[in-house]
């Protein structure tokens, strides 16, 4: 029998029955007899909350009475994927939900697939953040994610003809069981207006920031189960409402359309998200929306000490407040408004506790997505934090100064604000000084960042630099979307692999032995066939499982090369139309991934690859040894199928370009081998896995730098390469398009002419790598040994490696126990 109590917390079988039964009752509102599986899944969902609430308040309770410091992740992105599998991985019962669902009549596969997932983010940034959520708690580390609600999250891509189309995301539609609105933990923003200048009562020097708008951002709040562990963590989404004691009546006599119209424009600042590879010069909802998530953060946690009776003196006793990247950078000058203007601090003491609490993350080297915002824009919107930037920069100069005199130049590199044309407000400078520590993602990026961007700035503080390679978490990306791979591990190895992935080194020993290879292989056939039904069903496409699997899947972007991809597709289709007899192991060329709508270029590159793909696919010559398919709408939820299924992944990126790559070690983790260059952390998993079991290629960072120093001219290698000359006429003239020599012209022009990301310069290079995995190919008992021994070998891209990394390094977090 249930009691009442197992209702809610009870784990076994029996319980959850109950739980869901009780849930489709009185929460969904529904009979079971003509319930949805879409309603069985949100009871399902309610049932599993119920048995994290009370771990979720446990945890609170504890890091509260503890007085513990904790991390505060501010990200603008938060791409958690679906709750529910991971969710029941974490708290070890997918075995007894399975069995209370089959008990009700339905499959828990069925009901995992109609969850929406919480697409907050644009790709490697967001799911970052993600996976260090999970292993903060699985870590047992107080934690606290902050983010933004968004009301749409990344579009959806569907493909329309071969081209990407965007439609809304509706995940809130059916609403969301994950989460607990709290409407009495909100906090007042205001935007614009000016400020004005005066002495207080003690005759001190004081700034009012008189605003002319108001919101109020309301926390949702959603917990984050570690594995195997009683901690649950908080992700605190702050929501955008309208003021109402703002009585718009008495501002708008009688107009009562007009002051329902200023609520709808308060609630605009969480509507969308923005993608976050587009420019973002002259986005001003952009900016309030990063100033939004983070004043009402910083407020909250304010609001938490006073909770505490804690002096605000020790804010950075308590906070670790990381930027993730420079989307909440402006931080560092609402923090200092806090203390100085709302808090009465001396500006000194403000500084040295900004300065103490926050850390600086950087994502990306590339000039065009350093973030700057334009002056007028900011002080219209801002103008008190224009001040604040100003005094900040004034001080950090004369610092500058004093240490490097007689040194202009450095001073206006180094300032705040640009002066390239337009003044602009410079936010990685602004989090770098504002920071006591600053990394990057890897270890290369790490080092082109302190000597390109931050050069000047690593010299000046040294001490403040280090390297964070990037993790991913090995509950959701193997334990929940490989269970064939799952159970082998937990089989050789006993379960502790999964928060102790160095153990499994241990697989090193297996590699060789027949048996072993022979259940890898077949978990990799099986993958691949779940793969291949997805992709037929998606789009009609049918790919033989035993062919190899070389898979891209990322965002869309020139400097990731997606079209260096298509050369070799295209050249591989040329050499076997001239020569039917050729030897070539069967491939599938597997794409997915979205295009920022706004970018021209990487829009095509969808173009070209579905046009490649629509002329193999259909060709008799060629289509019993390559296909190629583009899975539409690349998310979490159909990556936990594509991970698994891949033997080759592409990460191709022009070294120096690609920061980290996370997709790069989801591959690895899952037993592909990699075909790559020297950029991000390819170098790394190089590393680990040795150079025999990696397919390198292409130049090296430095090569690229030194090639484009001396002048690159991509058409040297189109006259000396008649092969490739060959292909990029077939692609030009129209062959993939019906003849029609429009539409790829562009690519196919900026690739001669200006080549940008140096597709041309590898191209042979890459062509040659892809022989040597055909011939790897062929020899099956190796490639398996190799594919082992990626898995084997992956353990240091376990994103506990990283946070253990973060706390001990940056933030000075110790774990603490949570009690059942
Ligand atoms: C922004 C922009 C803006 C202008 C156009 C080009 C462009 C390209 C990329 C971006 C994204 C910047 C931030 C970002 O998402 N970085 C990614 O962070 C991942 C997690 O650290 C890392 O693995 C990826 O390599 C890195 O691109």
């Amino acid at each position: 029998s249930v009691t009442a109590s197992d209702v809610r917390l009870g784990m076994q079988a029996s319980a959850l029955t109950q739980a869901v039964l009780d849930h489709l009752h009185y929460s969904v509102g529904r009979l079971p007899s003509v319930a949805s599986p879409h309603d069985y899944y949100r009871a399902l969902a309610l049932a599993i909350r119920d048995r994290m609430e009370y771990r979720w308040i446990n945890t609170t309770q504890t890091y509260f009475d503890l007085n513990r410091k904790v991390a505060c992740y501010l990200s603008a992105e938060f791409l958690m994927g679906p709750h529910l599998g991971n969710n029941l991985v974490n708290l070890h019962i997918e075995q007894e939900a399975r069995n209370a669902l089959a008990t009700l009549g339905h499959d828990l596969d069925d009901i995992l697939a109609c969850e929406k997932e919480p697409g907050l983010g644009n790709g490697g940034l967001g799911r970052l953040a993600a996976c260090y959520l999970d292993s903060l708690a699985t870590l047992q580390c107080p934690a606290v994610g902050y983010g933004i609600r968004y009301e749409f999250g990344i579009f959806e891509q569907e493909i329309r003809d071969g081209w990407q189309t965007e439609i809304t995301d509706k995940w809130l539609r059916r609403g969301n069981p994950w989460e607990i609105a709290k409407p009495d933990t909100f906090y007042y923003v205001n935007w614009g207006g000016h400020t004005e200048h005066y002495q207080d009562e003690v005759g001190c020097q004081r700034v009012r920031w008189i605003p002319d708008r108001m919101v109020k951002g309301v926390a949702y709040d959603t917990p984050i189960q570690g594995y195997g562990v009683n901690t649950c963590n908080t992700l605190r989404l702050w929501s955008a409402e309208a003021v109402e004691s703002f009585d718009f009546q008495a501002f708008n006599v009688g107009d009562y359309y007009q002051a329902v119209n200023e609520k709808l424009v308060s609630e605009t600042v969480t509507k969308v998200l923005y993608p976050n590879d587009e420019p973002a010069s002259g986005k001003r909802l952009r900016l309030a929306q990063q100033y939004f998530f983070v004043t009402c953060s910083l407020q909250d946690m304010l609001h938490l000490l006073e909770l505490a009776h804690a002096p605000v003196e020790t804010f950075a006793e308590r906070f670790a407040v990381q930027l993730n990247d420079t989307h909440p950078s402006i931080g560092v000058a609402e923090l200092m408004r806090l203390l100085v203007d709302e808090r009465r601090f001396d500006w000194d003491a403000a500084w040295a506790i900004t300065v103490a609490s926050f850390g600086y993350t950087n994502h990306t080297l590339l000039p065009e997505a350093l973030e700057t915002w334009p002056l007028p824009m900011f002080a219209e919107l801002l103008p008190r934090h224009l001040e604040i930037i100003y005094e900040i920069n004034r001080r950090f100069l004369d610092e500058v100064r004093t240490r490097f005199p007689d040194d202009e130049a450095r001073v206006a590199r180094m300032s705040l604000i640009g002066e390239e044309g337009d003044k602009r407000v410079r936010m990685a400078h602004l989090a770098t000084v504002g920071s006591h520590a600053i990394n990057g993602v890897a270890a290369l990026h790490t080092e082109l960042l302190q000597a390109s961007i931050l050069k000047d700035f690593h010299e000046l503080w040294p001490e403040r630099f280090s390297n964070k390679t990037n993790g991913v978490t090995p509950r959701r990306f193997l334990a929940l979307s490989n269970p064939g791979l799952r159970e082998l591990l937990d089989h050789t190895l006993g379960q502790q692999w999964l928060t102790e992935p160095g153990l499994l080194r241990k697989l090193d020993a297996h590699a060789d032995k027949d048996a072993f290879q022979h259940d890898w292989y077949a978990i990799k056939l099986g993958n691949k066939q779940r793969l291949s039904s997805y992709i037929h069903a998606q789009t009609g496409i049918e790919i033989d499982p035993g062919w190899l699997f070389d898979i891209q899947v990322k965002r869309i972007h020139e400097y990731k090369r997606q079209h260096l991809n298509i050369l070799h597709i295209v050249t591989m289709y040329r050499r076997l139309k001239e020569n039917p007899a050729l030897v070539l192991p069967p491939r599938a060329f597997i794409f997915g991934g979205k295009a920022a709508p706004g970018y021209f270029m990487a829009k095509r590159i969808i173009k070209l690859i579905n046009a490649v793909a629509e002329t193999i696919n259909a060709d008799p010559d060629v289509n019993t040894r390559m296909k190629v398919a583009f899975i539409p709408n690349f998310n979490v939820q159909n990556a936990h199928l594509i991970y698994p299924a891949a033997d080759l992944s592409e990460q191709i990126s022009t070294a120096g370009k690609e920061a980290s790559g996370t997709g790069n070690m989801k591959f690895m983790l899952n037993g592909a081998l990699t075909i790559g260059t020297l950029d991000g952390a390819n170098v790394e998993i190089r590393e680990e896995v040795g150079a025999d079991n990696f397919f390198l290629f292409g130049l090296s960072a430095a090569e690229v730098e030194s090639v484009k120093r001396t002048g690159y001219r991509p058409h040297d290698y189109v006259a000396g390469n008649d092969e490739l000359r060959a292909v990029l006429e077939l692609i030009g003239a129209g062959h993939f398009s019906q003849g029609d020599a429009e539409v790829f012209r562009p690519l196919v022009d900026n690739l001669t002419h200006d080549d940008p990301f140096l597709v041309l310069a590898d191209y042979a290079a890459y062509i040659a790598c892809q022989e040597q995995v055909n011939s790897a190919w062929q020899d099956v008992p190796n490639w398996t040994r190799m594919s082992i021994l990626n898995t084997a070998r992956s353990g240091k891209f376990s994103s506990d490696r990283a946070i253990t990394e973060y706390c001990e390094d940056i933030w000075n977090i110790r774990p603490v126990t949570v009690k059942a």
